[in-house]
């Protein structure tokens, strides 16, 4: 029986570990938040962590010819493979271990993609771990709401309306992203039931992603992880407000934080004190006009967009989580 690593609830910022497994070397742009993400991933892991990542920003840009800002073993894993290779090195390791041809020790298996590479590439792929009760990793999904490596094309996580190189404004068609965002948590977890945990995570809030790694990597089986990640060059801000658009997000209720731990749903952080009425959600169009993305959008637009969070928050089951009304007889 392959035992879990170590990982106690880190209480308070102060206790965050200082070893750093993900440091210099890479050449994500400035403000990266998904590479804030790789960061406090792994920073949460601990040195006994394999990362497979999917190919994206994540892995181009953190492989440059013989540099690296990975101290963790990391390998690269085909674009639609981030679940695949999740429960394949588990297995691998398992077999490995039970063999007696290597050290019967807890090690972390994480396996990360991008939205293109797992909402929709490799989708298939991420159901199939979540069946493998038997074998324990994280597949984290790390969200820039674009194919942004190769320069910023529409996935089924870009936001509705957004301008991509896929879906530029023009003057006859404004809008030429007319889908709304996958909502991959939820569908996850309808799907899996074996899946024991499940989340959402904005690496705006360090601590909370911290703690839903460790919770991730110590419950047993396979688990998930969703983050929304800013991303200066596919959004179009100055760097300098990654971590502020991420709070954002938050704020005006796009984007929702909780997780789901044995089927339980517990909000979190700023999504918990507006679902209590402790907070006000503030109006989705201070995130909106901070973004070039959004730049051709029309009132219409925004309000377009404010119907659709305020249906998400007051109709669905869970604000902004499950979108299924009960029909009254
Ligand atoms: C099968 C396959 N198709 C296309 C590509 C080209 N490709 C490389 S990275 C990438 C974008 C991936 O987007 P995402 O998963 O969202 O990661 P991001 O680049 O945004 O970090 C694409 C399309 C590829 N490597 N493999
Ligand atoms: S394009 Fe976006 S996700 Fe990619 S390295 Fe730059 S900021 Fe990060
Ligand atoms: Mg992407």
């Amino acid at each position: 029986m392959t035992q879990m690593v170590d990982l106690p609830v880190v209480k308070g910022v102060k206790n965050i570990p200082v070893e750093e497994m993900f440091t210099s070397g890479h050449r994500t742009c400035q403000g990266c938040e998904s590479a804030l993400v790789m960061r406090l991933m792994v920073k949460a892991a601990g040195d006994r962590t394999i990362v497979v990542g999917s190919t994206g920003c994540m892995y181009v840009a953190n492989t440059t010819y013989y540099t690296t800002p990975w101290v963790v073993p990391w390998m690269h894993t085909q674009l639609g493979s981030s679940g695949s290779a999740a429960t394949g090195t588990a297995a691998g390791l398992k077999a490995l271990m039970r063999k007696g041809k290597m050290k019967d020790e807890p090690i972390n298996v994480i396996a990360f993609c991008g939205d293109g590479g797992g909402m929709d590439m490799g989708l298939s792929a991420i159901s199939a771990s979540l069946t493998h009760p038997e074998y324990n990793h994280l597949v984290l999904l790390y969200d820039n709401e674009s194919y942004a490596n190769t320069d910023i094309q529409v996935s089924g996580g870009s936001p509705w309306g957004a301008n991509s190189t896929f879906s530029p404004p023009g003057k006859v068609k404004r809008i030429m992203n007319t889908r709304w965002k996958k909502n991959m948590v939820p569908m996850l977890a309808a799907g899996h039931p074996e899946c024991r945990y499940l989340a959402t995570a904005c690496g705006s809030y360090g601590l909370d992603m911290t703690n839903k790694v460790r919770r991730s990597l110590t419950i047993g089986g396979p688990t998930f992880i969703h983050s929304i990640d800013p991303c200066p060059k596919g959004w179009d801000y100055d760097p300098k407000f990654s971590h502020e658009l991420g709070m954002l997000s938050i704020e005006t209720g796009l984007w929702v934080l909780y997780e789901i731990i044995d089927g339980e749903l517990i909000l979190n952080g700023p999504s918990k004190a507006i679902a209590k009425g402790m907070r006000r959600r503030k109006p989705v169009e201070e995130y909106l006009v901070r973004q070039g993305r959004f730049a051709h959008f029309t009132p219409e637009d925004t309000k377009y967009v404010q119907d659709k969070v305020d249906e998400m928050w007051e109709r669905w089951w869970g604000p902004g989580i499950i979108p299924i009304n009960i029909k009254e007889e």
